[in-house]
């Protein structure tokens, strides 16, 4: 049985389902049986770990950083990281992975739902509140995502569910070995 530790980390606009997909991915993983699985998804770590940051990207970047610094000592220990932040800057991204890969695998999910579905579901109402001007910096409105170039998987939100896409993650995975 291959131990060796790793982190799953979404990236994907606000409101493209990173959290559900993560939190699934995190069931399934669970019911798999032994190894312990942390989450960072953005709001718990935005609430406990990025408190005093705000979305200049200068507090995104040092959010990011933090989330990465976590998952790689969850990595370096064996366990299995999941991290869900937006992680819009392509630098950052590559910052974190060339961290984790010193002690484990890196697996960059994108969860590409496209702006246009975003702001159409539009779950928390930000994206009507960003288009009025009173969130500034946000997102895919006001403030840059750089799509990710070659992310390990790209899951499409459009067309598939929660449970299904959960299932590529796991899919992708097991074919790289790490479960
Ligand atoms: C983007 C914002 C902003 C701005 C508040 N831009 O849908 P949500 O609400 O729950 O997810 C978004 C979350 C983004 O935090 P992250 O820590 O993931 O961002 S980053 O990786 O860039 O550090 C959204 C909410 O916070 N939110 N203001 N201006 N999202």
């Amino acid at each position: 049985r291959d131990e060796q530790g790793f982190t799953v980390f979404f990236t994907g606009l606000s409101g493209s389902g990173k959290s559900t997909i993560a939190n699934a991915l995190r069931v399934k993983l669970m019911e798999m049986g032994g190894r312990p699985v942390t989450l960072l998804d953005g709001d718990i770590v935005r609430k406990n770990l990025s408190s005093e940051l705000g979305f200049s990207k200068e507090h995104r970047d040092l959010n990011i950083r933090r989330i990465g610094y976590v998952a790689s000592e969850i990595t370096k220990n064996g366990g299995i990281a999941l991290c869900a932040p937006i992680a819009p800057y392509s630098a950052t991204r590559r910052a974190v992975r060339e961290e984790i890969e010193q002690y484990g695998a890196f697996v960059e999910v994108h969860v590409a739902t496209s702006l246009e579905e975003c702001e159409r579901r539009d779950r928390k109402g930000l994206y009507k509140l960003a288009r009025e001007g009173k969130i500034k910096e946000f997102t895919g409105i006001s403030d840059p995502y750089d799509e990710p170039k070659d992310p390990e998987l790209r899951i499409d939100t459009e067309t598939i569910d929660v449970d299904n896409c959960a299932h590529q993650v796991v899919l992708k995975l097991e074919s790289m070995g790490l479960i």
